[in-house]
């Protein structure tokens, strides 16, 4: 065995049952070539940082193919709709594979690559029939099924009086954007937000006491929430998990890679 150690073409020859010794670095270039490559079509200040942030907790080798959204309407590039006819942000390419929708495409990765995650990430996708699996199923469908779209309603309600219209116009759009917030967005959006800061008394992450997809899934929406809507002293339990999950050293490493979160 000594021997064998101290010859790694021969080692790997046995360890792969073949007759003769294998030139290491072929192997390794053949492992390299024949790695499975992800591309993150990454459109800036979007829902895609919930993939990078995934990639780097799981360590899963991807490039990242930038896309600047239109300076004045905000919409993502015609180029996307190349990748994938919504034309939306993510969408990932994995393979012959290409795969849109955040929540679809976290599962995919989940699914595909997580039995090669750090230990840490062992519940990323809790076990089936368990109250983790039910709060984690919950939660991946409230973010996009519900709070996303309060979320969005913001935004857009917000950003409408900025636009260039006639000078005439401007106090009436303010006004009409002022009622609808009041009156529509923000009770939902109080309501939302009291909902999760009540739910994170009881749970440290949102499936419970571990980190699962989840918390992927919700991470942008959390951001926003708090940037859009909430100032953290309002809520300190959602601002005390948007610490703990910005101070993670794979979020991190994401937002160096893919630039801010939020659009403002
Ligand atoms: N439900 C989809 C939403 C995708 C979406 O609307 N992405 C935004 C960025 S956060 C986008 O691409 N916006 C640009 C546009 O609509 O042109 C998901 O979760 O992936």
């Amino acid at each position: 065995m000594d021997s064998l150690i101290r010859d790694p073409p021969r080692l790997l020859a046995v360890s792969y049952g073949l007759s003769q010794p294998v030139n290491v670095f072929c192997v390794a270039a053949t492992r390299y070539i024949m790695a499975p490559m992800i591309t993150v079509h990454h459109l800036e200040t979007s829902r895609s940082q919930r993939v990078l942030w995934l990639l780097e907790e799981m360590q899963v080798p991807y490039e990242i193919k930038r896309y600047q959204r239109d300076p004045k309407t905000r919409l993502a590039p015609a180029a996307l709709k190349a990748v994938h006819p919504l034309g939306k942000s993510p969408v990932i390419t994995d393979g012959d594979e290409t795969i849109a929708e955040s929540g679809a495409i976290l599962e995919y990765l989940v699914e595909r690559y997580g039995n090669q995650a750090p230990a840490e990430l062992a519940h990323l996708q809790p076990a089936p029939g368990t109250p983790a699996y039910r709060q984690s199923r919950f939660w991946m469908h409230y973010a996009e099924g519900s709070l996303m779209n309060w979320l969005v309603m913001k935004l857009v309600f917000m950003t409408i009086p900025k636009q260039p219209m006639p000078f005439f116009v401007r106090p009436i759009a303010r006004q009409i954007c002022g009622n609808v917030q009041a009156k529509l967005v923000d009770p939902n959006l109080a309501t939302a937000l009291a909902f999760m800061e009540d739910h994170l008394k009881t749970h440290a992450w949102f499936s419970g006491e571990h980190i699962s997809i989840a918390d992927f899934q919700m991470s942008f929406a959390v951001e926003a929430a708090l940037a859009r809507y909430a100032n953290g002293g309002n809520f300190p339990r959602l601002a005390a998990y948007q610490a703990r999950m910005v101070a993670r050293p794979a979020y991190q490493r994401g937002i160096a890679k893919g630039g801010p979160v939020v659009m403002s």
